[in-house]
């Protein structure tokens, strides 16, 4: 439960609700604190990008939605912090584009994954893979406890989602052939350098536009599909959202920023 009141009309009030929710996941131990560290450098480029989905974004999501519709195998990996904000979202897209959805964390502990399996268990979802001794396959050349993955999950995806993450995982997962699909903030950080599509949004607006794209992009024909994946570029996606970061910090270094009139 939410304990902090936020006055409507506060300026920041859509933001410190999201901090709190973490916090309130935090308290559930759903949540590590690095992952508290980790969302105030997501709140810094959200800044940068006017904490608004932008056309980039997009169109990595409907590259993104694409590639979920047409995979085999389809697999959303949950950590704390995605379970923390989206819960309902997550498995809202698994229903969507069939995918199996399984608890992956950094600092895995078996308290933490049955706390997340339970938390989402109660937003809907009616199997959460990658808890306890399901989590007993590995990923070759990775050493961090994110190496623990599903047999019947993530280990034999074709495509996985892996919002919020950190740069070995994603490496690894393309080196076995495997279509990552990123949400991440900084598009300089190693998981958007080495994810199939990434997703430079907040997880807290992708996810819910993803799932109303997959309602929406689940009567196209096949080809349809195949031609939005085969035209889309993340290496472009990457530059458009750096670009768009200078741009907007060229404008605003040229405007008027102090917020009281007699202040030059
Ligand atoms: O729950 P666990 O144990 O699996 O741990 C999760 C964290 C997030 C602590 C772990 O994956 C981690 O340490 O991640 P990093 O390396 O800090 O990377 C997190 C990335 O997500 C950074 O590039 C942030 O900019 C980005 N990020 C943070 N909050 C958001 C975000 N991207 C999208 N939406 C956000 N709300």
């Amino acid at each position: 439960m939410l304990t902090l009141w936020i006055p409507a009309s506060h300026p920041r009030r859509e933001s410190l609700l999201i901090r709190e929710k973490l916090v309130d996941g935090f308290k559930r131990g759903l949540v590590v604190p690095e992952g508290l560290i980790a969302h105030g450098r997501g709140e810094c480029f959200d800044y940068l990008i006017g904490e608004s989905t932008q056309p980039f974004a997009i169109r990595a999501i409907e590259a993104a939605v694409a590639a979920l519709l047409l995979a085999k195998h389809p697999v959303i990996s949950v950590n704390g912090n995605t379970a923390a904000l989206v819960p309902r979202d997550i498995v809202e897209l698994a229903r969507e584009v069939n995918a199996k959805i399984e608890v992956n964390l950094f600092h895995r502990t078996r308290e933490r994954e049955e706390a997340i399996a339970k938390w989402l268990k109660e937003h809907g979802a009616v199997e959460v893979l990658g808890v306890g001794e399901d989590a007993s396959a590995t990923i070759p050349e990775l050493f961090s406890e994110r190496r623990r993955v599903s047999p019947r999950g993530i280990l034999v995806a074709d495509v996985v989602l892996v919002p919020l993450e950190d740069g070995d995982r994603t490496e690894a997962l393309r080196k076995m052939g495997k279509t990552v699909i990123a949400i991440d903030l900084n598009p300089l950080s190693r998981t958007a350098r080495a994810a199939t599509i990434t997703i430079v949004d907040n997880v807290v607006r992708s996810l819910p536009l993803m799932v109303v794209k997959a309602r929406e992009m689940k009567n196209l024909d096949k080809s349809r599909l195949e031609e939005i994946l085969r035209n889309y570029n993340n290496n472009s996606t990457l530059q458009e959202a750096l670009k768009y970061m200078l741009s907007r910090l060229k404008e605003l270094s040229e405007s008027k920023l102090t917020l009281f009139w007699e202040e030059k």
